[in-house]
């Protein structure tokens, strides 16, 4: 069951019950499909925890989080997950096959789908040079890939996973801001249909963001384009100045 993407957080104050301190408060943010979202603050803002709400990791102390118009607490955990794809900074890599790597979630996917998703996260090039290719055994004694490979690897295996929503915390930290920009632009051709939230603290890359949402003291401090956000002069163009 494929859902449309549309997301909405309502009066949501939220924290971790080991220390009792609020990380989100009367947190209100609703977002449309087809958007590409980027969330920005200061670390220990609260983002992770914010995006950990949606694949309910954690759930709300107060307020609802709801996709579709559904409180997510009356989604069944299975059809929630499999219409959401996470990428986190620190990429799994399996000790099978690059192809295998990224057709993980889609073991019946063809050769041709597995290259058009390595192309989108600028990984195509790097496995092509290698002596087997798509077929190098990763790590475990085969070959061991950077930093930033494991975090392209990982990013087309969320491309081909191809769910409504897919959410980026930090996913391309270890690259390049060339490298960056490139993946930005699939995911500007890939966000059809799609909500797609990234988080970065590399500004240049998500400036392009169809929305920017700041996050300050557990709040939504500003929302906006970069050039509205900027002219604004306050968190988002106090973060960019550096
Ligand atoms: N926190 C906990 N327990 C956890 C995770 C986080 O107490 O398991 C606290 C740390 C911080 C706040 O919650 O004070 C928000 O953390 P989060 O990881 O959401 O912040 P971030 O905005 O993602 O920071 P960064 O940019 O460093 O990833
Ligand atoms: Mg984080």
């Amino acid at each position: 069951t494929d859902v449309q993407g549309h997301i909405k957080f309502k009066d949501v104050s939220f924290g971790y019950n080991n220390n009792g301190l609020v990380v989100l408060e009367n947190f209100n943010l609703e977002i449309d499909p087809g958007q590409i979202v980027a969330i920005v603050g200061p670390t220990g803002a609260g983002k992770t925890s914010m995006i950990s709400m949606l694949l309910r990791f954690y759930d709300p102390w107060q307020g609802e989080v709801s996709l579709d118009g559904v409180n997510l607490k009356d989604l069944t955990l299975e059809s929630l997950r499999s219409n959401i794809t996470l990428v986190l900074q620190d990429s799994f890599i399996f000790p099978m096959s690059l192809a295998d790597n990224i057709a993980f979630a889609n073991p019946n996917a063809s050769r041709e789908e597995i290259i058009k998703a390595a192309k989108a996260a600028q990984a195509h090039d790097f496995i092509s040079r290698l002596p087997e290719g798509y077929d190098t055994i990763a790590s475990e004694g085969g070959v061991s890939l950077s930093g930033g490979e494991k975090q392209r690897i990982s990013l087309a295996r969320a491309f081909l996973r191809n769910t409504s929503i897919l959410i980026l915390d930090e996913p391309t930290s270890a690259l390049d801001a060339q490298t960056e920009a490139r993946i930005f632009q699939s995911l500007s051709s890939y966000s059809k249909g799609r909500t797609i939230f990234i988080i970065s603290h590399r500004l240049s890359t998500i400036r392009h963001a169809d929305l920017i949402v700041t996050i300050k003291d557990g709040m939504i401090a500003e929302k906006g384009t970069h050039e509205v956000l900027v002219n604004e002069g306050k968190v988002y163009a106090e973060l960019y100045k550096y």
